[in-house]
């Protein structure tokens, strides 16, 4: 479809052309135009842009990302969908791993993942063999890479569902998730819940992680004095207000 840069929502226009030709290809599970719907919906409730206290959620994934051990970063069909090139440019900043793991799983599926991360420059992406199982998770979901996820001590979860990420807590995994609904499993059990827009948040982690990298105290910082719960409750007062009219 041709669509006008005069229109209006053009940006949001062509990201959805973008998803839906690759539902076509296989990478975006047809599912995933709903969830980047609701997406959409939330975002809209921000005002499509990045709050301070999303900010300070960026700032403080970095410095876990600074600090782990061994950081992995997972990615869906979605999060490639959206921002493929800015999750491998974060991942080799950090650097941290990258693990293609799936919501809809199929071996095709992951292949065609891996493949599209493979032809955007990713290198040494994981996921096609996945012989580790993460407890508390009951389908071939539970899957994933003994040296990505199995053994990651801080994880990435981009628009990943509940289940998971609370198998990931459970594992003892400090989990950092970007997800637009500030209500969701994902974003409360999660240490770290990134309420913002997938392709705003990554380059703000990726700009955080530049100014990190040499300052130790101030990671530690972040890290120590950073309340989740609170930060989810200022999401959530930020979308109230604007639907108040409080704010434009
Ligand atoms: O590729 P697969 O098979 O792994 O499937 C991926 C999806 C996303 C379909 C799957 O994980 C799923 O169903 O996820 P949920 O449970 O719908 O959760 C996705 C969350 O991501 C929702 O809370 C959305 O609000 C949020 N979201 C959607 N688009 C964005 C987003 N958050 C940040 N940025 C976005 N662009």
């Amino acid at each position: 479809m041709e669509i006008s840069p005069d229109h209006p929502r053009y940006r949001s226009l062509v990201i959805r052309e973008r998803m839906s030709d690759l539902v076509k290809e296989g990478v975006v599970a047809p599912t995933g135009l709903i969830a980047h719907g609701r997406g959409e919906a939330f975002d809209y409730l921000l005002g499509e842009r990045t709050t301070d206290n999303a900010l300070l959620a960026e700032r403080t994934a970095a410095a876990y990302l600074l600090e782990a051990r061994h950081p992995v970063i997972t990615v869906n069909g979605n999060a490639a969908g959206l921002c493929a090139e800015g999750l491998l440019s974060l991942a080799r900043a950090v650097p941290a791993k990258v693990e293609v793991n799936l919501f809809h799983r199929s071996p095709e599926r992951v292949e065609r993942v891996v493949s599209y991360l493979e032809r955007v420059g990713g290198q040494e992406v994981l996921g096609r063999v996945q012989s580790s199982r993460l407890e508390g998770i009951a389908s071939d979901r539970a899957m994933c890479c003994t040296e990505g996820i199995y053994e990651a001590d801080v994880v990435l979860i981009p628009l990943e569902d509940g289940d998971r990420a609370g198998a990931l807590v459970r594992a003892g995994k400090k989990v950092l998730a970007i997800d637009l609904n500030p209500l969701s499993r994902t974003s409360l059990e999660s240490h770290v819940a990134v309420v913002d827009e997938l392709t705003r948040a990554v380059p703000n982690i990726e700009r955080a992680v530049k100014e990190l990298r040499d300052d130790v105290p101030e990671r530690r910082r972040l890290i120590a004095e950073f309340d989740n719960v609170l930060n989810l409750r200022l999401s959530r007062k930020h979308m109230c207000q604007l639907l108040e009219g409080e704010m434009r």
